[in-house]
């Protein structure tokens, strides 16, 4: 059997750029699982794609039968706001599903007997600082500073994290055939992302996109957020990257499962100044949504990414200046003009 990598939520705007990714690379089978049908720009690029929910134990189990997973990357989620809104089916899809994801991968390691990489993206919003005054004078914070997540969606993905370090180190540990390490679990805690293809759905973080392709496509954008909202951003190609790098680092280099990553800090107000130097009629207004505020004033301003730039060389190509100027706006205006 042919080994392949597993990617759910591929047809989410990480699938897409993951896939794109991962397709150049040599010998990789990407086999690719979303509740929608997989855009037509990505088809080609898989070997197979299937359309369903990670909560149906039919195709995990039929995934099980057909394939030999050696990596997955478990990107499907529902994102913060919508988390928030639907708590119950927030916990079905982010921890349930996760830990469906989990059992497949256990159950790959046992029948083709090789340890399974587990690639899980977590976010920013595992912190929670709005017990400070000033949360600015936290300064960058590190993976183990402020984990009091005051989402649904940080407890959903501060848990499966703690899943993943169990699974991967104590799962089975009172069986005669424990064996730790089936797993080897591997996550990022990533920033606001920025994509210059697609537009996130669900996010809090989601007024920087939604401003720059509002201002694109000759919209009014209300961002929905204080315009002195401090938070820390990356591009999508830069967030890519990361995966890429930290999946192909040697697990001996690696003195943590989950690390921060992170670029520029920026306020929406800085958001929109820059679209209006490419976009002159950008017509953005502000009107804050207090509790969708609230979720963001609970975010750190700026994260301590050195462990990942030590361990894993994680080094982001784009700041702030460059990632408008020489990648988001050259690809936006390919797209709408
Ligand atoms: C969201 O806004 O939900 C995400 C996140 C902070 O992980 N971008």
């Amino acid at each position: 059997m042919i080994e392949s990598i597993l990617i759910t939520g591929a047809n989410g705007e990480m699938g897409h750029g993951l896939i794109k990714k991962l397709s150049k690379l040599k010998n990789k089978n990407i086999i690719c699982l979303d509740i929608n049908d997989v855009n037509n720009q990505i088809k080609p690029l898989v070997a197979a794609s299937i359309n369903g929910s990670i909560l149906d134990e039919n195709i995990i189990s039929l995934i099980n039968d057909k394939y030999k997973i050696t990596q997955i990357y478990h990107l499907a989620a529902l994102l913060s706001s919508k988390a928030e809104h639907s708590p119950q089916l927030a916990q079905d899809v982010n921890v349930n599903g996760t830990l469906k994801l989990f059992n497949l991968a256990i159950d790959q390691a046992k029948k083709n007997n090789h340890t399974v990489k587990f690639f899980f993206p977590s976010s920013i919003a595992v912190y929670g600082l709005n017990g400070l005054k000033n949360k600015n004078l936290a300064g960058k914070i590190n993976e183990n500073q402020f984990c009091l997540p005051e989402t649904m969606y940080g407890c959903n993905k501060l848990y499966s994290e703690h899943l993943g370090r169990y699974y991967s180190i104590y799962y089975n540990r009172l069986s005669k055939n424990y064996k730790p390490g089936l797993i080897d679990f591997r996550a990022i805690r990533f920033p606001g992302l920025i994509s210059a293809d697609t537009l996130p759905t669900g996010g809090t973080t989601d007024y920087a996109p939604e401003m720059l392709h509002a201002a694109a496509s000759n919209e009014l954008y209300t961002c929905f957020v204080n315009e002195n909202t401090i938070l820390p951003f990356m591009i999508m190609d830069d967030a890519i990257e990361s995966i890429i790098k930290l999946m192909s680092t040697q697990k001996d280099k690696l003195s943590k499962m989950i690390y921060n990553v992170g670029s520029y800090s920026v306020s929406a107000l800085d958001f929109k100044n820059i679209i209006i130097k490419y976009y002159k009629n950008a017509k953005i207004e502000f009107s804050v949504d207090l509790k969708r505020q609230s979720m963001v004033d609970s975010w750190p301003e700026d994260v301590n990414f050195n462990a990942a730039m030590s361990d894993w060389k994680f080094s982001p190509k784009y700041n702030f200046e460059n990632s408008f100027k020489d990648y988001l706006i050259p690809k936006i205006r390919s797209q709408y003009e």
